[in-house]
């Protein structure tokens, strides 16, 4: 069978967690427990999945809401607690950094340390950095970094911003407390902060640099044509958005199984840049492979998909 590499793969550690405050997104206690267990869960249900490898990065916030100082020192704690996970059991596991991204500088080194010293695949940054989307100037020199290192930085969503939550949410959160998260909350804020890393010109200056959106490109592969339509104007270079968005950008299957987003996410970018990942334990890794194995793909393409395609991106 194919090699099957999973790339949005959760987990928590106790030192950071400790560290989340007002943190509202309610986790049930299963979900909480699965995220702790580096062992024996973890395990079986890859093995139930048919799951080799899960690139694994921590559930957020992480380190994007702290103080600088802190969010540096936990940073460190918390790659160095994966690396050790990982170093026993390094042909089930790989890992995507936390990054410390209120202090950009840092950040940048602490990606170049976790890559080249640890053998991190890139860094997933969750959300917005205490307010500021990912493609201020500010944060330039961790994009530098990450395209020198030929890291991709993986946009994963975080709980809206407050002001936004408050406008567009909070009078249906009682019924629905999944609308300001995965139903539609994160999915807004993160397709925003890629259609801003695009606008902002941060792809321009660093045109080698990889993102990866989970979820099938929150919602984005839908949106291409009507972009540029509206745009009606090359971004930069010649470049329109949706070229700029299909040199710059991975998607993976995170949590969205749906046959007909994955056949507009494959038209609109190309098998190569389609990479599986589940999302657990949000998502159930056997829900997840049966699916793709149901799809109505080549055995060549299902490949692609479920390892090859990582194994290029991320050098594994
Ligand atoms: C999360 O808490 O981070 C989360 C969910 C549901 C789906 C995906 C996800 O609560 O990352
Ligand atoms: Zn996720």
């Amino acid at each position: 069978r194919p090699v099957t590499i999973a790339i949005e793969e959760h987990y928590n550690d106790p030192n950071l967690v400790a560290h989340f405050t007002g943190l509202d997104l309610i986790r049930p206690p299963h979900i909480e427990m699965k995220l702790l267990d580096i062992g024996e869960i973890r395990l079986r249900e890859m093995d139930e999945g048919a799951i080799d490898i899960q690139v694994l990065s921590h559930a957020g916030p992480t380190t994007q809401k702290l103080e600088p100082e802190i969010a540096i020192r936990m940073a460190k704690v918390t790659n160095d607690g994966l690396a050790a996970v990982i170093a026993r059991a390094p042909d089930r596991f790989a890992g995507f950094a936390v990054l410390p991204t209120p202090a950009p500088e840092a950040a940048a080194d602490e990606l170049e340390r976790c890559v080249a010293e640890l053998g991190f695949k890139g860094a997933v940054v969750n959300g917005l950095t205490n307010g500021k989307f990912l493609d201020e100037r500010e944060f330039w020199p961790i994009l530098a970094r990450a395209e020198r290192l030929g890291a991709p930085i993986y946009l994963h969503p975080a709980l809206p911003n407050p002001d936004v939550d408050k406008v567009y949410y909070e009078n249906l959160s009682a019924s629905f407390p999944e609308l300001r998260g995965p139903v539609w909350g994160f999915t807004a804020e993160t397709a925003t902060q890629a259609i801003r890393m695009v606008l902002s010109g941060a792809l321009s200056e660093y045109p080698k640099l990889q993102l990866i959106l989970g979820h099938l490109g929150e919602a984005l592969p839908f949106m291409l044509w009507r972009i540029d339509d509206l745009l009606a104007r090359p971004v930069s270079d010649g470049m329109t958005f949706s070229d700029i968005f299909r040199c710059n950008f991975h998607l993976t299957t995170s949590g969205n199984f749906s046959d007909t987003a994955l056949a507009c996410s494959i038209a609109e970018m190309g098998i190569d840049r389609i990479l599986f990942a589940v999302d657990w334990p949000f998502a159930s890794n056997k829900a997840a492979t049966d699916w793709v194995k149901r799809t109505a793909l080549s055995e060549g393409d299902k490949a692609k998909i479920l390892g090859e395609n990582a194994r290029k991106l991320l050098k594994m």
